[in-house]
């Protein structure tokens, strides 16, 4: 039997990058004979410094969508990170295993570290991503594409701890949806869709209405020259929109 774990940040409202990229991969592992574990990862949200009065509704409203997502509870675990401070303890041996310079080349540490300015917790994160991951001797964890970096970064620090203590833990290996593995913004295509990021009109929120949903599609930031092929963000986003549309139909 497999064992799968992923994980969500409280950060604010589910949009749809989350559910494509990684909920409806939940949904359909927990439908088959595996261990499964979904976490909500609050402790990985304190890098970006929340509000405390937000924090513990945007943990009750995340854990609101992950059971009304459909995941089979039978055979699947939902809990809240910090519930289990294991993953803290497990992150602090695994440091030991991983360079600085690995966690400094990390694209996602590179893009925060702009943003709010590059204190240890942005760096470390995937080393607390690797514990959640180890904690369990996951051998699947289904994201989306922004994590592979991390992905790979937790396969390495497997390699040189089981090099140092035998056969500990089993590789991980990444899995992804077929359709919306990184699904970007609406408005502004040259970012991906996202929680934190103050984007309302390029987001399609979990419980945006129809109305509003086709609002949002119809003002989308698309290539006027309709060239899906291009590699520019506009054709890209244009691409996204018949994707979506071509799989929306054959659901
Ligand atoms: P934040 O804005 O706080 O970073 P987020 O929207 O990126 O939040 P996370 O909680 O970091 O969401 O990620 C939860 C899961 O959703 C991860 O597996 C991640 O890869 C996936 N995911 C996030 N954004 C997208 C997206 N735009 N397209 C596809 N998958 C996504
Ligand atoms: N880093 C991930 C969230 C996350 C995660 C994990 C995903 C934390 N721990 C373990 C999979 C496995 C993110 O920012 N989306």
């Amino acid at each position: 039997m497999k064992t799968v774990f992923s994980g969500i940040q409280p950060t604010g409202k589910v949009h749809l990058g989350n559910l494509l990229g990684a909920i409806n991969n939940w949904v359909h592992l927990s439908n088959e004979e595996n261990k499964n574990y979904f976490c909500v990862v609050d402790l990985h949200s304190l890098t970006t410094h929340p509000d405390p009065s937000l924090m513990q509704e945007n943990i009750n409203e995340t854990i609101k969508v992950l059971i009304s997502s459909g995941i089979n509870q039978k055979n699947s675990n939902i809990y809240i990170q910090s519930n289990v401070p294991e993953h803290v303890q497990l992150s602090w041996i695994l440091s030991n295993f991983c360079q600085i310079g690995e966690l400094q080349r990390m694209t996602q540490f590179k893009e925060k570290a702009d943003q709010l300015g590059s204190h240890a917790g942005i760096l470390t994160y995937p080393v607390l991503m690797a514990a959640d991951i180890l904690i369990h001797k996951a051998n699947e964890v289904p994201v989306g594409d922004d994590q592979t970096q991390h992905l790979e970064l937790t396969r390495n620090i497997v390699e040189r701890f089981n090099n140092s203590y035998g056969e500990i833990f089993p590789l991980p290996e990444r899995t992804t949806g077929k359709v919306g593995a990184r699904l970007m913004s609406l408005r502004h295509p040259d970012n991906k869709m996202s929680k934190s990021k103050d984007d309302l009109n390029g987001t399609i929120y979990f419980d945006d209405s129809k109305d509003e949903i086709i609002k949002k599609f119809k003002s989308s930031v698309t290539d006027s020259e309709m060239n899906k092929f291009d590699m520019k963000p506009e054709s890209i986003a244009l691409n996204d929109i018949i994707t979506l549309h071509d799989y929306s139909c054959r659901c």
